[in-house]
């Protein structure tokens, strides 16, 4: 199987239920695994910026990655992240998580104001420390020496990467990535439907966490051919994007999940909590939405 066949679908960046101080929660982890995969998800990826990695300790990540591969089946793609503040965390994480038994490693690039060189130095680091497939997170707001589709196509050519996961509306590098043979998830779940267009072998993303049979349903659609239907299931999901972003995403995620049922605790400080205002302005722009019934417990 080529690295093209064995990644596709839609993958929950799968938020990381905390308590108040931050500490791990597996038993709510657990149960939202099973529910994505019920909803049909092909795999999850793991304390990303959703799971809220950076914040965690590197004990703690490991933890989650463990618990992540244990309770996911055999068949689906545990990608697990390892991007942290310095190269030499990153290449423990990306060691233990190919170990642990995860599908693919993934990381965001290193967070400051690096060069290029610098970059690709601490992804040549990781790749060569993982024994998995590896997953470059491309992010430009994060990292802006690192946007050119050139150093995009340099870094996929480094130790194990396979590609990336590509959070930007430039579909127009996403097609060049893609054609290039390079495995590329749509991390934008908003235009999720473009990128599958474009080319994306699937997507990545933090609000697969609470409408997933949605965008398993919209890539089952792209799948298919049938843009039209495709892109109007898009529309319906962007409504709730459209509120979701008025808040903080991550703590408006979870706070959706718990009005699903699933308390997910808290998130890791510094991020705050939604306010009393915001929870009650979020409730009633959910009222009269097809989402209504969904997060009954906001009512
Ligand atoms: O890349 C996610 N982005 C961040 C993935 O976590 C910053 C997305 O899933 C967004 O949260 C989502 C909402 O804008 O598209």
């Amino acid at each position: 199987m080529t690295d093209t066949q064995k990644f596709f679908g839609i993958l929950p960046a799968v938020v990381t239920p905390v308590d108040e101080a931050g500490r791990f929660q597996a038993a709510p982890f657990e149960a939202l695994l099973a529910r994505v995969y019920v909803a049909g998800v092909d795999g999850i990826y793991v304390c990303g910026q959703t799971g809220e990695g950076l914040q965690q300790s590197a004990a703690q990540r490991k933890k989650v990655a463990e618990v992540a591969v244990a309770s996911s089946p055999a068949s689906k793609q545990v990608i697990v992240h390892v991007g942290a503040m310095s190269t030499g965390e990153a290449v423990e994480l990306a060691q233990h998580a190919s170990r642990a038994g995860a599908t693919a490693i993934s990381s965001l690039p290193p967070i400051g104001n690096y060069s290029f060189a610098e970059i690709k130095a601490y992804y040549r680091a990781i790749g060569e420390a993982s024994s998995v497939p590896f997953l470059v997170y491309y992010f430009p707001s994060l990292a802006p020496s690192m946007t050119q589709v050139e150093q995009l196509l340099e870094l996929c050519e480094l130790p194990n990467v396979v590609g990336l996961k590509f959070t930007d509306s430039d579909f127009y590098k996403l097609s060049i990535l893609a054609r290039s043979g390079h495995v590329v998830f749509n991390g934008s779940d908003e235009m999720l439907v473009a990128g599958l267009l474009r080319g994306a072998c699937g997507g990545i993303g933090s609000i697969y966490n609470v409408i997933p049979e949605m965008f398993v349903e919209l890539y089952a659609l792209a799948s298919a051919g049938d843009w039209a239907e495709a892109s109007a299931l898009q529309d319906r999901i962007n409504d709730l994007i459209r509120i979701i972003l008025r808040y903080p995403v991550f703590p408006a995620v979870k706070t959706l999940l718990k009005w699903s049922g699933l308390n997910c605790g808290h998130c890791v400080k510094p991020r705050r909590e939604l306010t009393a205002e915001e929870t009650a302005d979020l409730a009633s722009r959910l009222q009269g939405t097809e989402f209504a019934e969904r997060f009954r417990s906001a009512r």
